[in-house]
């Protein structure tokens, strides 16, 4: 009797999981000028001019903001960097991140 030799149909590839996303969230303040902000979020997530003014005035609305989605260590880096340039200038412009549900 003839050997029957089957073909997968499929190709099988080894499963690489997706890295978890993170939020870099921009919270609002009452002293950080509007202009400066939009001057950050241009500077550190190069965000165009009218990127920029429709996100801060999201969070000068609202109270906070999502700026962009990124792996944890940009996240978190980027975050970090964008404060500490509120920081060095005296206001207390924030940024913080969340991991993505
Ligand atoms: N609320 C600030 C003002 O009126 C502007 C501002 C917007 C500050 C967004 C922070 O995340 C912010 N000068």
């Amino acid at each position: 009797m003839p050997e029957t030799v089957l073909t997968p149909r499929t190709k099988t590839r080894p499963k690489t999981e997706r890295p978890k996303l993170y939020k870099v969230i921009l919270v609002n303040d009452d002293f950080t000028p509007r202009e400066f902000v939009v001057t950050v979020l241009k500077a550190e997530f190069k965000l165009s001019e009218d990127q920029a003014h429709r996100v801060m005035i999201t969070a000068h609305t609202r109270g906070v903001c999502v700026v962009a989605v990124f792996t944890r260590d940009v996240a978190e880096t980027k975050a970090a960097r964008a404060t500490d340039v509120g920081k060095a200038k005296g206001y207390p412009l924030l940024f913080t991140t969340e991991p993505e549900e």
